[in-house]
């Protein structure tokens, strides 16, 4: 837990967020400004700043890709959907938590259009 992680803060319920799915070591929520008809974050409980340090965890890191694919199932994204981890400037990456985008819920087209 890091106090001022704005994601680690989410996870001990300080700040509000619509939880989707929770493990012990995950949670999913709403993102706040949703690109697609379904937008969920999926993030560890631990605090990992991006993906390349989640994949020194690698039991944290299938924990997220398990949790992405029960977030899939319960929002019945049955025609597929995209998990996406920005990582980095290059990549727009605002929060220094780790986050999975789980997208879908209509058709997205090519993904650098
Ligand atoms: O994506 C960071 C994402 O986090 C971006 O899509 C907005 C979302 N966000 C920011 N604050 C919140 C809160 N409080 N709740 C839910 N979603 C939030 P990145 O990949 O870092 O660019």
């Amino acid at each position: 837990m890091e106090n001022s992680c704005l994601f680690c803060r989410i996870v001990s319920g300080e700040i509000p967020a619509t939880v989707v799915h929770r493990t012990e070591t995950t949670v999913a929520f709403r993102d706040i400004d949703p690109k697609a008809p379904t937008h969920v974050l999926v993030i560890p409980v631990a605090h990992h700043a991006d993906v390349v340090a989640l994949a020194a965890d690698p039991s944290a890191a299938a924990d997220v890709l398990a949790t992405a694919a029960a977030v899939a199932e319960k929002e019945g994204l049955t025609g597929g959907f995209r998990l996406i981890f920005n990582t980095g400037r290059d990549s727009g990456q605002e929060v220094f938590h780790v986050h999975a985008h789980v997208l879908g819920g209509t058709p997205l087209g090519p993904m650098l259009a």
